[in-house]
């Protein structure tokens, strides 16, 4: 019955039966399974050992109801989640995500995401998602306080700095991230590093912030390094205008590209010539502090707003998937490859689909996928870890560095498992070396 083989079909069908009706999960475990099996088929101890059929169940799911109160006395009721993944090199670790969208099925996905990216940082990280189908847009700050204790109310059984250390995803941001730890320190009266992305003032990290943003584009530097290529002059659209977004687009004018398109979730800007200085400043303090749409930023500077999400439509050398998940498609593929786009970096989990990453990729075009790309953020909450346990805080040129030093180990891990011939597959390469050692520490473990 068991054979010393993995059949790829044969597997996809066993995990689909066993997990119906989630397609991103899916879909995330094909591509793993896609690069992994191959590999896992030169050594049989994987294949012997159900390596894969273990990294592919979560180690256990936490439902629970969370219940508030709004501003009109009101009560309402969510649902809470935590998909706690894989703790096989490390405490869980990953952001928590409010969407009136979210499902176990995105947690899934982006729970078994996490588990190769964090193996990738080289920082002893686990892996876990979570969140609930709350909506903080159009929420007054009172009612999102009442939401994030209320939601940790129930959280803090589950969590802790040696076992369990969520952070912010979707919108969850400072402003809950500090409602959470707040919470957190009242119930178990204890200051401790159990969240990351906390402020400045109560143990949070510098540049943690920018890190996920930071890392895509310090990511994308070295790919295009490895093929005489350099991202200065370049013409990039952005997608998203949320956390992930606003850093990697600065980062990308920092080091000399011209960010020529941005979106949110109602529409998209486009500004040829690329923004300026002042209008990403102007961008970051509209999105961040003043919670406002995209499209004030059209009406104040006078440029083109669309209301079509996309920029995947504006002509560009360098693609950035900031937003979501599946936000690039076959057609957008299409689209870039036409335009002369040479290089898609994955900023946001998942936004390619699998039609479109092989597009992009059989077409030539360098692709850097979203467990290596955007590894940053949670690599610097690996760092605001290990200073809230040593008790000191880093200064930002000694974090910037350290994030530079882990994106170039994490492309040298990519260039070392993707090779083939003088062709790197980056995709293929993140597996691989995303899975060793998560599946060495797994098989050391015996069968657990
Ligand atoms: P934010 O909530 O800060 O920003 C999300 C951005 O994407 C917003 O501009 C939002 O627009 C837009 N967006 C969200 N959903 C959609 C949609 N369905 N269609 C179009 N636009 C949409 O989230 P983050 O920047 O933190 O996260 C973005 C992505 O990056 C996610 O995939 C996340 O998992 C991933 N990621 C985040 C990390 C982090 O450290 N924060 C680390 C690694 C990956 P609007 O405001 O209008 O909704
Ligand atoms: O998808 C991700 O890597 C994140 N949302 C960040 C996780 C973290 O723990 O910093």
């Amino acid at each position: 019955m068991f054979s010393n083989q993995l059949d790829l079909d044969d597997f996809m069908h066993g995990l689909v039966k066993r997990n119906p009706n989630e397609p991103d999960f899916h879909q995330a475990v094909q591509e793993v399974a896609e690069s992994v099996i191959p590999f896992i088929n030169r050594h049989p101890k994987y294949v012997k050992e159900r390596i894969l059929e273990r990294m592919t169940e979560p180690d256990r799911i936490i439902l629970f109801r969370v219940c508030w109160e709004d501003d009109e006395g009101h009560i309402r009721v969510n649902r809470g989640c935590r998909v706690q993944f894989n703790n096989a090199i490390g405490p869980y670790k990953g952001g928590l995500r409010f969407s009136p969208t979210l499902t176990l099925d995105t947690l899934k996905f982006l729970g078994f995401e996490q588990t190769f990216k964090n193996s990738l940082t080289t920082l002893p990280l686990g892996a876990a998602k979570g969140g609930a189908d709350f909506n903080p847009k159009g929420k007054s700050d009172r009612e999102v306080m009442r939401f994030c204790q209320s939601f940790m109310t129930e959280l803090h059984k589950h969590i802790g700095a040696h076992t369990d250390i969520p952070a912010g995803d979707i919108g969850v941001g400072s402003r809950e991230i500090s409602y959470m730890f707040g919470q957190y320190k009242r119930l178990e009266n204890q200051f401790q590093g159990v969240l990351t992305g906390k402020g400045l003032e109560f143990g949070g990290s510098l540049i943690r912030k920018e890190a996920t943003g930071y890392g895509t584009v310090f990511f994308t530097e070295e790919l295009l390094k490895k093929h005489n290529q350099e991202l200065a002059g370049k013409r990039c659209v952005v997608s998203g205008s949320g956390n992930v977004a606003l850093y990697a687009a600065q980062k990308i004018m920092q080091q000399g590209g011209y960010v020529v398109a941005l979106s949110d979730s109602s529409g998209s800007i486009h500004v040829p010539e690329g923004l300026s200085r002042e209008q990403m400043d102007w961008l970051i303090d509209l999105k961040e502090n003043r919670r406002g749409r995209i499209n004030e930023f059209a009406e104040h500077f006078h440029c083109q707003f669309n209301p079509e999400t996309s920029v995947w439509q504006y002509p560009c050398q360098a693609a950035f998937a900031c937003a979501t998940q599946n936000e690039l498609q076959l057609e957008d593929a299409k689209t870039l490859i036409k335009n002369g786009c040479m290089v898609v970096a994955e900023g946001a989990n998942m936004p390619a689909t699998l039609e479109a990453s092989h597009c992009l990729r059989e077409a030539g075009v360098l692709f850097a996928p979203a467990k290596a790309a955007n590894a940053g953020g949670v690599a610097v909450s690996g760092l605001e870890m290990s200073q809230n346990s040593m008790r000191l805080s880093w200064s930002i040129e000694e974090l910037e560095d350290r994030l530079h030093t882990i994106m170039r180990k994490i492309h040298e891990q990519c260039v070392e498992h993707g090779r083939e011939g003088d062709y790197i597959d980056y995709v293929k390469g993140a597996n691989i070396a995303g899975f060793k050692k998560v599946a060495n520490a797994m098989l050391a473990y015996g069968v657990v």
